[in-house]
């Protein structure tokens, strides 16, 4: 039997766009001022430049809604949030008639998930009270509905002055989820001062922490901030597919039944690459199947493969029956989840470009990675 490396790329291809239209759609809404940092905190944070997206469709007279085909965000926007006071109100009505129609349905993808309220550090502005007010009416307000609200400190330099406005809306005791002081994009001062871009990450930490399971695939898939946070979600994948695939009570299986075991190693490539957000190709998805468990020409688990891959397995030796243990089998699926995370890693940074994957070069490191994974103690 011989592994059909084109099949089963296909079956990924067909897994990631089956796990992509299933994504639930994040509502975001977004409060500020003009000119405070909206569209730049978007775009900085999320994939595919979102916040250019045109105005959006105006949901009522004060907010506009913006959404991308395909795209499984809804940011609401509040332009032109300062006028006047009269106007702040109406936003913060219609705002809480949103979040009421959402939390009447079952839909997840109905509901208001989270509200980004921005406000401008900048070094010369001074601290608005009326915003305070604002927050104060809408948390009193939002106390049954108990969507996440994040006050995130925008264009946040200099850091001091962060800090200090930071404690100061802390000090009002307000029912929120946390204060994020941000600078998404490098500030140049001049020739010689650049202030570096830092607190995105964070942000992600803190959407991570107020966004229920069924928007964590969502927000990682367009999330492009924070690596570690991708990876985390990432092994994640790996050890449910495991633990439910091979965990307790898995009966050792004879190795021409093994083939029984890609399904599940499908759909951990496929979340895993949805977790990235990158464009994986049919080709690129060929030859990492062939130079990892398909790099001796055998089925996926097949006899060769696995009598070869589990002499580099520290403690299991050689397999006694013809049978496969679900331990052993939990632990190949590992090191190939493990070896799929680096390569998405290498191309998320840009280490390692599309051509090099399919070079022999490419190739051979994906076997390193996966061989590597399998002598890892653990
Ligand atoms: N360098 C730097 N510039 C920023 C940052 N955030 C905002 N800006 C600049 O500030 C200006 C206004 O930013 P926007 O993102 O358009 O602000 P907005 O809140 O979307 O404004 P409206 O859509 O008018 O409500 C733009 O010139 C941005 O380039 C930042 O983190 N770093
Ligand atoms: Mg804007």
């Amino acid at each position: 039997m011989h592994i059909d490396t084109d099949k089963m790329a296909q079956q990924c291809i067909d897994a990631i766009s089956d796990k992509i239209k299933k994504l639930n759609t994040l509502n975001i809404i977004v409060v500020g001022k003009s000119g405070v940092g909206k569209s730049t905190l978007i775009n900085s944070l999320f994939r595919g430049n979102f916040a250019e997206t045109g105005l959006g469709r105006p949901v009522t007279s004060e907010i506009r809604k913006k959404v991308k085909k395909g795209y499984p965000l809804a940011i609401y926007d509040t332009p032109g949030f300062e006028l006047s006071s009269g106007q702040q109100s109406k936003v913060k009505e219609e705002i809480l008639e949103i979040i009421s129609k959402g939390a009447g349905s079952k839909d997840v993808n109905d509901a208001i998930h989270c509200i980004w309220y921005c406000i401008n550090v900048g070094a010369n502005r001074t601290f608005d009270e009326s915003e305070i007010a604002w927050l104060k009416e809408f948390t009193a307000r939002n106390k049954t509905t108990q969507v996440p609200i994040i006050v995130v400190l925008t264009q946040a330099i200099p850091k001091k002055k962060a800090a200090e406005m930071k404690s100061l809306v802390e000090k009002e005791n307000l029912d929120i989820a946390k204060v994020v002081p941000v600078l998404a994009q490098d500030m140049d001062f001049d020739e010689e001062y650049i202030a570096r871009a830092y607190g995105l990450d964070h942000l992600i930490d803190v959407m991570t922490e107020v966004l229920p399971n069924e928007l964590q695939h969502t927000l990682q898939n367009i999330q492009k901030a924070n690596l570690e946070s991708k990876k985390k979600a990432s092994q994640a994948v790996i050890a449910a597919a495991v633990a439910g695939a091979f965990g307790e009570g898995f009966a050792p299986l004879p190795f021409a039944d093994a083939a029984l075991l890609v399904p599940t190693q499908i759909s951990m490539i496929a979340g895993i690459t949805v977790i990235f957000g990158l464009d994986i190709s049919k080709s690129f998805l060929t030859s990492f199947v062939s130079s990892t468990i398909g790099a001796a020409g055998a089925t996926v688990l097949g006899r060769s493969i696995v009598s070869g891959l589990l002499k580099l397995i520290p403690g299991v030796g050689t397999v006694a029956g013809g049978l496969i243990s679900g331990t052993t089998a939990g632990l190949i699926t590992t090191a190939l989840g493990e070896a799929y995370i680096k390569i998405m890693e290498m191309i998320y940074k840009g280490e390692i470009s599309k051509e090099d994957l399919y070079s022999d070069d490419g190739q051979k490191t994906m076997t390193r990675l996966f061989k590597e994974g399998l002598k890892k103690k653990r």
